[in-house]
């Protein structure tokens, strides 16, 4: 094996090395000397690698801080890939889940049940500065709580909002942590009240019905969710507002192997009472083929039937009525039996076609939907268009009549988990009393899938990737972009830090001309468009785009898209018809004629005003416009294994996610900027004390006191604030701390002197 091995040092048994294998990121070494008097190092995973005597003298010794870890990665000395991947393993190893890189947070899944989050921690974590206490998610969350109440003293008469972003791989532990936020505020909002109560047991209503068992995750979230949880001038939650995005219609039909369909099925089928399943005319889940397409039924670890007492208790609690829960439970099982409805093979007039094979189960989902079964069977059969003068039916062949029925269950499911969220929604969401000047703040929290690329990557991979390139470059340009163009705005000395943009991907898929989500929309909207041609627009488009990977040849249906977290190929089969989104009429006059009133009210709105892409762009514009008026909080969630194992850490696997989470950039440019920056205004009305001032004018009294002192009441500002911000640090400590940056020389020094006050 050869070794890569940089500065020269001599070492010393046992100490500490890096050591490159040439298999990507250097890893730790400790020095062990043989018998012979040579040099073996043993690295951290175990495995011993001997060196010869030209590579003995040249090994790089590692940074003290490397060895043990650092709470704060911006302090540490190998500030590399390295440094940072073995800082979060000789984490993992003891134990510590937490990590900050300057405000961001890095939370690696435990994959078991740790000591955390008990009452204790919430009332430790309450009230002190970031980076006083060990790196926790309580503390990310105290501080958005901390500087939406600051805020608020500050401008009343601004809204203004802490956001915290979620992000990582399935299983990573974002919906965990956001239920911690979601925890720690509930508890420090102090009121205990009913809206608290309610806010946070719309989780397991939201978990029930959008969150199902997949090989990453066995509570994988298979929805996007923005909640903004609102509070009171005084500090307490007085109420929540819940968004979701693209809910994975298509699990309610089929699942890959191993995986479930949503939890709600199993818990309903374990959990209802015998009566109510006989009125319901339901058995166990293995009679239903809706929910065994996976092979898998039981989820180890999960208890169906208490989850259901828990759902039950929760929609009790978000106002849903006995009728309600009575209605949606029918509407479920008549989608379970409509998964059991089979179609015979028929010919008409010469014309392939189909009829539906009659069972009980058939009998009973009409019954359930309240429908008459001969029209349920036509339109199940048939698909009914206009032309210019009528409207004409079409038989539909075995296969097609298939997949009309799950057209139609996928779109009952799709819109029955809006009504729930809507639902949810009115329950907790109270416009303000307090007049039209009231003002609330909020905190918002976002929970969205990570990114996606799988062995077939579909229409729906392309929207969460799309919506992921976003939220990408949302966190780009809020830590590099802006912190750089400030920089240079205010003639700050500044070194061009370089940093991977993912401008041209989003320009690709929806920024430039005849862009990617644009061609998918207009070829859903040509009668005649289909795949195959959609996809050759879009391979003419984008010839000489280098993010975009054209197919191979006229026979091949996939495209690739180079995404900031690697390529994925997309199958373009069935592209148009998901984005379409579009319910067969017949099936539309159905749902018209039917007699069940929550089937009535969840295709109420059923007009297609918009294709699936473009309703999706519109409520992520309106997140993106949401999150960019706010304060951003991150939390970076990693998995440690693909195994969901407690002590097992992956190194590529961790690799990975810290390429893509951008965390070696942030970290750089972290260490080198100035995190928080004032207006005159608001500098003034937080410094008053110190500028010692009865002018008024913001402006003037600051530049008075900058050509008074220079530079270094600049530098001196700049770092109080930081200090105010971040430490919250009070007044006396401020002035003692002036005085001290007023007598140092050079603004090296001044950086010392500030890193030794800070440890
Ligand atoms: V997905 O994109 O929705 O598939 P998430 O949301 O990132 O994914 P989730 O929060 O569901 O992952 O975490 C997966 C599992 O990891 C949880 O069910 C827990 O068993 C485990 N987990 C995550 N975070 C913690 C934690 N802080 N403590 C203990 C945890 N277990
Ligand atoms: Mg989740």
């Amino acid at each position: 094996m050869t070794l890569t091995v940089t500065h020269c040092a001599p070492c010393f048994q046992g100490e500490w090395v890096w050591v490159d294998p040439g298999i990507g990121v250097p890893i730790g070494a400790r020095v062990k000397l043989t018998d012979t008097g040579h040099q073996l190092l043993v690295d951290d995973e175990g495995k011993e690698h001997k060196l010869s005597q030209k590579e003995e003298g040249s090994i790089r010794v590692m940074h003290p801080t490397s060895v043990e870890g650092v709470d704060d990665m911006i302090r540490l000395g190998d500030l590399n890939e390295a440094g940072l991947l073995r800082n979060l393993l000789v984490r993992h190893r003891q134990g510590i889940i937490y990590t900050y890189t300057g405000s961001v947070l890095v939370a690696v899944n435990p994959y078991q049940e740790l000591p955390l989050y008990t009452a204790d921690q919430v009332r430790l974590y309450h009230g002190r500065r970031l980076g006083e206490l060990p790196p926790h998610v309580f503390a990310i969350a105290d501080t958005c709580y901390f500087n939406m109440r600051r805020h608020n003293r500050d401008h009343v008469t601004f809204q203004c909002c802490g956001r915290c972003s979620l992000d990582g791989e399935s299983g990573a532990g974002k919906t965990e942590s956001t239920k911690l936020v979601l925890q720690f505020l509930a508890a420090v909002s102090g009121q205990h009240s009913w809206i608290e109560q309610q806010i946070l047991e719309a989780n397991p209503i939201l978990e029930a019905f959008g969150n199902a068992k997949t090989i990453r995750n066995d509570n994988s979230s298979r929805f996007g969710k923005y909640v903004e949880i609102f509070f009171n001038k005084d500090g307490a939650i007085e109420g929540a507002r819940m968004e979701q995005y693209l809910l994975e219609k298509s699990r309610v039909c089929h699942q890959a192997m191993e995986e479930r369909n949503y939890h709600i099925f199993y818990c309903m089928l374990a959990g209802m009472t015998t009566e109510q399943k006989k009125t319901l005319c339901l058995g166990n889940a293995a009679e239903f083929s809706y929910l065994k397409r996976g092979d898998c039924i039981v989820c180890d670890g999960r208890d169906d039937a208490k989850d259901y007492t828990r759902i039950r208790t929760a929609l009790k609690i978000l106002a849903f009525t006995e009728t309600h829960c009575w209605e949606i439970l029918k509407l479920l099982a008549a989608l379970l039996h409509l998964g059991n409805v089979s179609f015979e093979a028929t010919i008409l007039n010469n014309m392939e076609s189909s009829d539906v094979s009659l069972s009980d189960h058939f009998t009973f989902a009409a019954k359930l939907l309240e429908v008459q079964p001969a029209a349920l069977a036509v339109s199940l059969t048939y698909r009914s268009f206009m032309t210019n003068r009528e409207r004409v039916s079409k038989p539909l062949n075995s296969e097609q009549a298939a997949d009309s029925r799950d057209a139609f269950v996928k779109a009952i499911y799709g819109k029955l988990f809006i009504w729930i969220v809507g639902r949810i929604n009115s329950a907790i969401h109270k416009t303000p009393t307090n007049g039209p000047k009231y003002v609330r703040n909020s905190i918002g929290l976002l929970d969205i899938f990570g990114f996606e690329n799988f062995d077939s990557n579909s229409f729906e991979q392309l929207c969460i990737n799309f919506a992921n390139e976003q939220l990408q470059q949302f966190f780009v340009r809020h830590v590099f972009k802006l912190e750089q163009e400030e920089y240079t705005k205010e003639d700050i000395v500044w070194k061009n830090i370089t940093f991977s943009d993912n401008t041209d991907t989003l320009d690709l898929l929806a920024v430039k001309p005849l862009n990617v989500l644009a061609l998918i929309d207009e070829e859903s909207h040509f009668p005649k468009g289909t795949d195959v041609t959609m996809l050759n627009k879009m391979n003419r488009a984008h010839a000489k785009c280098n993010k975009y990977i054209p197919s191979k040849n006229t026979h091949d249906m996939e495209f690739g898209i180079r995404h900031f977290a690697g390529v994925v190929h997309y199958d373009s089969n069935g592209f148009l018809e998901k984005n379409r989104d579009a319910l067969n009429s017949g099936i539309l006059k159905l749902i018209e004629a039917s007699t069940n009133t929550l089937l009535q009210q969840l295709f109420e709105k059923e007009r297609q005003v918009s294709t699936l892409s473009g309703q999706f762009r519109q409520s992520l514009d309106s997140l993106m416009n949401a999150l960019s008026k706010c304060q951003p909080h991150f939390i970076r969630c990693f998995k440690p294994n693909d195994d969901k194992k407690s002590m097992v850490f992956d190194r590529n696997l961790c690799i990975r996610q810290l390429r893509y989470s951008g965390m070696i950039d942030t970290i750089k440019i972290r260490k080198l900027g100035f995190p928080i920056r004032h207006t005159f205004k608001q500098f003034l009305q937080r410094y008053r004390v110190l500028l010692n001032t009865t002018v008024c004018d913001p402006k003037t009294v600051i530049l008075i006191h900058c050509r008074s002192l220079g530079w270094k009441s600049i530098v001196l500002m700049e770092i109080c604030s930081y200090l105010l911000f971040f430490y919250r640090l009070d007044h006396m400590y401020l002035l003692l701390l002036g005085s001290f940056l007023l007598l140092s020389v050079s603004f090296n020094q001044l950086q010392l002197g500030f890193e030794r006050l800070q440890s």
